[in-house]
C-alpha cells in the first residue's frame, strides 16, 4: 500500500495547510522514502518518476536541436523585434485597418455584448462535436440555404479549432476509415498544409498549379496532374482566394475540374479559409463547393471564421464531410466524435457563441456581410494603389497581376534575395516566397511599400 497523502489531521479531515504541504511533496517529489515509497512499490517502475536527469546534471531533452521559426508566424515574431517605426508586417494574412491595427468587427462587439449580458449562458463543455446551432448555420453558409444535401441531412459538420484544426479532424478521420491515403495539394500552397496532412499519416503529392511565367494558372498541368492521379486519391482544392497565389479557377475551369475529380473518382477535400474576402459575396465565393455538391458526389470542407469574420484567436471552425446519404452521414459523425474526443475532447464556446449569435439575427447578419464587403473592398484598392504607385515609378515588370489576383494575398514575383533586402532595408516583412498580405498594407504605407519593391528589382537581381 502506498503512503496516504495527504496524512489525515487529528480531525479526520486534513487542514487546508496539510492540503498545501502534501501538494508541494508531490510536485517536488520528496517525502516519503518509507518502505512503501513509489519507487519500492511501483508496479511498473519504467515509467516511475525516476530522477535520472536531475542526478545526471543534464537534461533529458540535452540533444534535442533548435527548430526553426514557422515560415508564416515566425515572419511576425522576426517583425515584433524590429525597432524601427517604419516597420511593416505583411507576412501572416491578418486585416489591419487604413490606421494598421487589427480590427474587431462592430457586429462582433454586439454579439459579445448580448453573449456577456445572457445571464442563462454557462460555461458547460460543449458535445465532443461542437455546438449544433453553430454546425447547422456554418453548413448553411457554406452549402447555402436551399442545399438538398442539407435538406437530406446527408452532411456530418462538426465544429473545430479554425481552419487548421477542420483539416486536421478530416485528414485524421480519413486515415482512418477511407481507403487511400495520398492527398495531391496544390504547388504551391499553404505552407501548413503539408504538415497538417503528414502529421495526420496522409502521403502528400503535389499537383501543378501555379504558372511563374503567366502569374496565372497552369490549367493545363493541373488537369494533365489530377488526371494521372490513382483513382480514389484524396484532392486538397482552395475553394476561394488561393494561398499564396491569389490565382482561382474560372467557373468554367472549376466545372472542368469537378467533372475530372468525378470522372476519376478522386475526393476533394475542400480549404474554405476566405468565403468572402475574394469577392466580397459569401455566396459567389462558396460557388465552387457548390458545384461539387450539386452533383450528387462526396467531398469534405473546412471551414474558417478567422479571417471573415476576424475571429483568428478565437479558433472558430468547422469541418463537412457530404455524404452521399443521411444514414452514412451519421455513421461518419459518430466516427468523428472518436477522432476528436482524445484529441482535444470537445471545441470551446466563446468563438461558436459569437458565430450563432450573428447568424440567427437578421440585422446582425446584414451587418456583417457589410463589414466583410468593406474588407474585401479595402484590399482590392490597397492593389490599385499598391499597382498604380509602382507604375508611377516605372518599377521594371508587368504588375497587373497584382490588381488581377484575388483575396488578400499578392505573390509578387520577388525572390528570395530581393525579400531579404526589403527586410533589411525598408523593415518590410513578408514570407520569403514574395507573398505580401494586401489585408496588412494601407494608403500610408503603400508609397513605402513600392519605393522597397522598386530598389529590390532594380538593385537586386
Ligand atoms: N487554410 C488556408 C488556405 C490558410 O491560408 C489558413 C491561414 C488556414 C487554412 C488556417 O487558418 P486558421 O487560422 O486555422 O483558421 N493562413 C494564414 C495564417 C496562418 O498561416 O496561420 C496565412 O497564410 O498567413
Amino acid at each position: 500500500m502506498r503512503t496516504q497523502f495527504p496524512p489525515s489531521s487529528a480531525h479526520g479531515s486534513p487542514s487546508p495547510t496539510d492540503r498545501r504541504l502534501s501538494a508541494l511533496v508531490r510536485h517536488l517529489g520528496v517525502g516519503d522514502h518509507s518502505a512503501s515509497s513509489m519507487e519500492s512499490q511501483d508496479p511498473n517502475p519504467a515509467i516511475s518518476p525516476s530522477a535520472t536527469a536531475a542526478f545526471s546534471g543534464d537534461s533529458v531533452f540535452a540533444n534535442i536541436v533548435q527548430a526553426p521559426e514557422d515560415p508564416i508566424l515566425g515572419v511576425t515574431v522576426a517583425y515584433n523585434k524590429d525597432p524601427s517605426p517604419v516597420k511593416l508586417n505583411l507576412g501572416v494574412g491578418a486585416y489591419r485597418t487604413e490606421e494598421g491595427k487589427p480590427l474587431v468587427l462592430n457586429v462582433v462587439r454586439r454579439a459579445e455584448q448580448l453573449i456577456i449580458n445572457d445571464q442563462s449562458r454557462v460555461k458547460e463543455y460543449l458535445p465532443i462535436t461542437g455546438m449544433a446551432d453553430f454546425n447547422k448555420l456554418s453548413a448553411k453558409l457554406i452549402f447555402g440555404t436551399d442545399s438538398p444535401a442539407i435538406q437530406e441531412n446527408r452532411i456530418a459538420t462538426v465544429q473545430c479549432l479554425s481552419g487548421t484544426g477542420s483539416l486536421r479532424v478530416g485528414a485524421e478521420f480519413l486515415v482512418k476509415h477511407y481507403h487511400n491515403r495520398t492527398i495531391y495539394i496544390p504547388q504551391p500552397t499553404w505552407g501548413n498544409h503539408p504538415k497538417v496532412f503528414t502529421m495526420a499519416g496522409l502521403s502528400v503529392k503535389s499537383y501543378r498549379y501555379y504558372d511563374p511565367a503567366t502569374r496565372g494558372l497552369n490549367f493545363q498541368g493541373l488537369l494533365e496532374d489530377l488526371g494521372s492521379a490513382p483513382s480514389g486519391a484524396i484532392v486538397l482544392l482552395h475553394a476561394c482566394a488561393h494561398n499564396p497565389t491569389g490565382v482561382d479557377p474560372t467557373t468554367e475551369q472549376w466545372e472542368h475540374i469537378r467533372q475530372l475529380v468525378r470522372s476519376k473518382g478522386l475526393l476533394p477535400f475542400f480549404d474554405s479559409a476566405y468565403q468572402g474576402f475574394a469577392s466580397g459575396s459569401l455566396d459567389t465565393d462558396a460557388q465552387s463547393v457548390r458545384m461539387f455538391v450539386a452533383d450528387g458526389g462526396e467531398c469534405l470542407a473546412a471551414q474558417s471564421y478567422a479571417k471573415n469574420m476576424g475571429l483568428y484567436g478565437e479558433r472558430v471552425g468547422a469541418l463537412s464531410i457530404v455524404c452521399r446519404t443521411a444514414d452514412v452521414a451519421t455513421r461518419v459523425e459518430s466516427q468523428l466524435k472518436l477522432v476528436i474526443r482524445p484529441m482535444y475532447s470537445n471545441p470551446p464556446i466563446h468563438g461558436a457563441s459569437i458565430v450563432a449569435t450573428i447568424f440567427k439575427d437578421r440585422d446582425m447578419y446584414t451587418e456583417w456581410t457589410i463589414e466583410l464587403k468593406a474588407m474585401a473592398d479595402r484590399i482590392i484598392s490597397m492593389r490599385q494603389q499598391l499597382f498604380d504607385a509602382l507604375r508611377a515609378r516605372g518599377t521594371p515588370g508587368d504588375w497587373s497581376h497584382i490588381v488581377k489576383q484575388i483575396g488578400m494575398f499578392t505573390f509578387t514575383g520577388l525572390n528570395t534575395e530581393q525579400v531579404a533586402s526589403m527586410t533589411k532595408e525598408y523593415h518590410i516583412y513578408m514570407t520569403s516566397d514574395g507573398r505580401i498580405s494586401m489585408a496588412g498594407l494601407s494608403s500610408r504605407t503603400v508609397p513605402h511599400l513600392a519605393d522597397a519593391i522598386h530598389a529590390a528589382v532594380t538593385r537586386v537581381a
